[in-house]
């Protein structure tokens, strides 16, 4: 019988390629938030996928691009450790956009880092006209050596999804399985309902609102009846805070309640969640919150 394979497998990509998307699909479960707005994921979510021959981490990164500010350069930073922490990377290109500097800057970071590396060229659903981007990442990337192993896959509709498996399996080493075998994520209770409330906000407010965000669970409690916890929204303004609370807080209860529909969902029994929004200006430019945020020694 042939040896079980598992690791770990990085995926990187410009914001919006659909990564989030991809690891949801092949986990069979949504670990991770998915938005239209760029820039949705902001921590490490590890997605896992396991059958008879391999077990799959998937670990999400924010989305890679050209930064100015701390929080972006968090998040890079983030995106660019963790290609050095994977058995594996996956390169998540978008079919539907042109090749851009974004692309190049990833580029450049894998050819420094000599791993394992498949490119997943998605949105192939979307994909009516040829952009010349797959063209164009796989000259660079190939730089007249060997060739890199590349799939287009539709993440959104599934399609290809059972050979980028085959051939991620293909790529990984023999280990162990690292995870029971019925787990999807390792994420703790707090981080599932801070992650599901930031996607209601995202879902509910305009382009700024959610990216001045950022969520503190204060209180928790956990029973086999029911999950009781509170949860403090900080924003950067009074008038994301306005936005965010709404008309005689109509727009808060509404995150509130899509929230607990989720979380009751997910932890398959009643979620009692009461949401605070206050104030921290500046919090993004705040070294000490980003590095607790970040993890970053
Ligand atoms: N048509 C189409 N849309 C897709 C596909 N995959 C993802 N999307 C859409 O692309 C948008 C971004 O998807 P995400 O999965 O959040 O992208 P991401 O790469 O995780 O983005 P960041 O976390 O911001 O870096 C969402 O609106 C998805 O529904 C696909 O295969 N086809
Ligand atoms: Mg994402």
């Amino acid at each position: 019988m042939a040896e079980f394979k598992s690791g770990f497998v990085s995926l990187i990509g410009r914001p919006s390629a659909g990564k989030s998307t991809l690891i949801n699909y092949i986990c069979g479960y949504k670990v991770s938030i998915v938005s239209a707005h760029p820039q949705t994921t902001r921590f490490l979510v590890r997605g896992i996928y396991t059958n008879d021959e391999t077990q799959i981490v998937f670990i999400d990164t924010p989305g890679v691009h050209n930064f100015n500010s701390n929080l972006n350069r968090g998040l890079s930073n983030l995106a660019v450790r963790n290609i050095d922490e994977a058995d594996l990377v996956l390169y998540v290109v978008d079919l539907t956009r042109k090749f851009g500097a974004e692309e190049q800057t990833i580029i450049d970071s894998l050819a420094e880092s000599k791993h394992n590396v498949i490119v997943v060229f998605n949105k192939s659903d979307a994909a009516e006209n040829d952009t010349g981007i797959m063209r164009e990442v796989l000259t660079r990337l190939n730089n007249g050596e060997s060739s890199v192993p590349y799939i287009a896959v539709s993440s959104k509709h599934g399609k290809n999804m059972k050979d980028l498996v085959k051939l991620i399996t293909g790529h990984l080493p023999e280990g162990p399985m690292y995870y029971p075998d019925d787990y999807v994520t390792d994420q703790t209770i707090p981080f599932r309902i801070s992650e599901v409330v930031r996607e209601k906000i995202f879902r509910n407010t305009g382009d700024e609102v959610p990216h001045s965000t950022y969520i503190e669970v204060d209180k928790l409690n956990v029973t086999d009846a029911k999950i009781t916890a509170s949860a403090t929204v900080f924003t950067e303004t009074e008038s994301q805070k306005g936005i965010l609370v709404g008309k005689g807080g109509s727009k808060i209860k509404k995150i509130g309640m899509q929230s607990r529909e989720e979380l009751a969902d997910i932890f398959e029994r009643p979620v009692n969640l009461f949401l605070n929004v206050k104030v921290n200006p500046n919090w993004r430019k705040n070294d000490q919150l980003l590095k607790k945020m970040f993890q970053i020694e």
